[in-house]
């Protein structure tokens, strides 16, 4: 047990890490770790296993007692087998460093399968909540003198979770993303007020209304049907969200955050990647910061003509970027993602952006806008030019549900 803090404040410089421990609890918010991920067709097993070796650093170097993973713990359902080795390693590693485990199942990943063992694992600090089939039960959590609950709702996806408390009516309630939720949230505050008062905390893989998407959820058609109200988690003191890979809080409020993703997934993600660390002490959450993750090549897009790109000094800072390239060029150019390779070795996406590719073809606007559209729209529009007449909504409905279906087996 570290002893009292009874050093004078003259003699520490910033703070010190022994009063630091005394009496609190660190915890440690992330998500969206998609191991097994490429960009674009280049592994990322190194810079995956580079960040989980520098979180455990982490744990040890803050005197962490919870790590919180808000989803998407692997990018596929069914997993490559490296990306299950490298989980596992990291879940030893970060026990091993002194912490406890909180992991939730993401849209990507398969409930069942991360929750295989989960009883067993919660015997040894590692607690997996994907039981998507009952309400939430409050999980209560002691360490640094400090207590708190936390309400882990695993991602829900509205037509495969148990039919929905109906309306007071009796009339039956639509099985939307934000009835599933609440009434999950609702029964999690519930059981919380019968617990004594302690800071709660909620973990939920949802898109929050007012929160910004990159390209990495917009190609999976975040928001629309997916949106949730940020009233949906009223009551909580913190809310550890994943699903969005862009560290940002909902409305200003750093008590309700997405961590965002520990790497860039996509051209999108140009934004500083970091973890969360909460500090409870005296039984409230007292502080919340930020720590900017050190790990992983950034993203770059550079529009220019090929001979600008290979040849302006500007851009020297990006040769070890992963670089999106955007030809102006009006001419094809010979090989160019060889050629960009060859200044920029991490280059894997070349697109012309010249007045050919931007407006002569008819319905190349549309293949512009095609990747930041909800697949369901993609597809409404595809079978509205096949038979020249629009969806009707029983149309629409059939088609959403195949898309979300669909999502759930995606392997990408
Ligand atoms: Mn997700």
């Amino acid at each position: 047990m570290a002893p009292k803090c009874v050093l004078e404040v003259s003699d520490i410089p910033l703070w010190h890490p022994i009063c630091m421990s005394d009496a609190a609890m660190r915890i440690i918010h992330t998500s969206d770790w998609h191991l097994g991920r490429r960009f674009e067709r280049e592994s990322l097993d190194d810079t995956q296993r580079a960040f989980l070796e520098w979180l455990t650093g982490q744990i040890v170097e803050h005197q962490v007692h919870l790590v919180i993973v808000a989803g998407d713990i692997y990018d596929r359902s069914l997993p490559a087998e490296d990306a299950v080795t490298l989980l596992d390693e990291a879940l030893d590693a970060m026990s091993g460093a002194g912490a406890e485990l909180l992991l939730i199942p993401g849209n990507h990943d398969s409930a069942r399968r991360l929750g295989f063992g989960a009883r067993r694992q919660a015997l040894s600090g590692v607690h997996v909540f994907a039981d998507d089939q009952k309400p939430p039960a409050p999980w209560v959590f002691e360490a640094g003198g400090e207590q708190i609950a936390v309400v882990a709702v695993p991602f829900l996806e509205p037509l495969t979770t148990p039919p929905l408390i109906p309306a007071p009516d009796g009339s039956p309630r639509p099985r939307t993303h934000q009835n599933v939720l609440s009434d999950a949230l609702d029964a999690g505050r519930e059981a919380l007020r019968k617990l004594p008062p302690m800071p709660s905390i909620a973990v939920a893989h949802a898109y929050v209304i007012g929160a910004t998407p990159s390209d990495s959820e917009k190609a999976l058609g975040v928001g629309g049907a997916e949106a949730v109200s940020s009233d949906t988690f009223a009551g909580f003191d913190y809310v550890a969200l994943g699903h969005l890979h862009r560290p940002q809080t909902i409305g200003g409020n750093d008590r309700m955050a997405y961590s965002g993703s520990p790497l860039p997934y996509s051209f999108s993600e140009e934004q500083q990647k970091s973890i969360r660390l909460l500090v409870v002490a005296e039984g409230t959450i007292v502080e919340v910061n930020q720590i900017p993750i050190p790990i992983g090549r950034p993203v770059v897009t550079l529009e220019g003509t090929l001979a600008d790109l290979l040849a302006n000094p500007e851009y020297e800072t990006y040769t070890t970027y992963w670089v999106a390239a955007r030809l102006t060029d009006e001419t094809v150019q010979v090989q160019p993602m060889e050629r960009l390779r060859e200044r920029f070795p991490h280059a894997v996406s070349v697109r012309y952006t010249n007045s050919w590719a931007a407006g002569t073809m008819s319905g190349s606007a549309d293949s512009q806008l095609v990747e930041v559209r909800s697949t369901g729209d993609v597809v409404l529009s595809f079978l509205a030019e096949l038979y020249g007449r629009e969806a009707e909504s029983w149309e629409r409905d059939l088609v959403n549900e195949a898309v979300s279906i669909a999502h759930q087996e995606r392997e990408q």
